[in-house]
């Protein structure tokens, strides 16, 4: 199983843009074109709903050795096992998620501003979303933060960060040259024709163009 230390590209199965029946292909997809790690996000979802469909991708996310996240519903976390869950600025704290997911489970967590990032680490994150770096369709509501704290993020916070919110191809390398390291990556995966060959193309680039999660 990879280590949420080690990821680099983090991909999201957001029931806002694939359907319930398809969850399980695009898992696969996602899973074959190398995402380092995969989030299940169902915003509009009953919990039972979403724990059948953690159900669905967990064999294909453990096939591939990639943890599987389960975002906000941390009881389905609990009662399928997944590596992972996330919770969001206005969601359970991080000591909360914890007691409920247990030891192995790594807990993440969303961060909109530099304040928000070193708190997160404070409160004791395993990993952390920095976003959104840009208007997006997939979180509305939220207030572009650009890229500009992007450096300074990394010097502040000692954890792996997630750069979130409109990243996509053409803008992959702007993203990387500000300080990126690790991007999550939702719509620009979801709505390709072919998403495998998406996915593996942007990790190639990812992965060759900035320095590696150690350094
Ligand atoms: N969280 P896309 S931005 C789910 O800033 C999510 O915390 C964000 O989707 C945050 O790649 C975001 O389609 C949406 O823009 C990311």
């Amino acid at each position: 199983m990879k280590r949420i230390q080690d990821a680099r590209l983090y991909g999201i199965v957001d029931l806002g843009y694939v359907s319930a029946e398809n969850v399980e292909r695009m898992t696969g997809l996602l899973c074959d074109g190398g995402v380092d790690v995969l989030q299940l996000r169902a915003k509009k979802l009953e919990k039972n709903e979403v724990e059948r469909l953690a159900r669905l991708m967990l064999p294909v996310t453990r096939d591939h050795g990639v943890p599987l996240v389960i975002n906000d519903h941390l009881e389905v976390a609990a009662a399928v096992g997944s590596e992972g869950v996330h919770v969001g600025q206005d969601d359970d704290a991080v000591a909360r998620a914890r007691a409920v997911v247990g030891a192995g489970c790594f807990v993440g967590k969303s961060t909109h501003s530099l304040e928000q990032a070193v708190a997160a680490q404070d409160e004791g994150a395993d990993y952390i979303g920095f976003g959104p770096l840009y208007a997006t369709g997939t979180k509305p509501d939220y207030v572009p933060i650009g890229l500009q704290d992007i450096a300074e993020v990394h010097r502040r916070v000692a954890l792996p960060i997630f750069c979130i919110g409109g990243v996509n191809a053409g803008r992959l390398d702007e993203i990387v040259a500000a300080g990126a390291r690790r991007v999550v990556v939702v719509s620009a995966f979801l709505l390709e024709a072919d998403v495998s060959g998406e996915v593996r193309a942007l990790k190639q680039r990812l992965t060759a163009t900035s320095s590696p999660p150690s350094e």
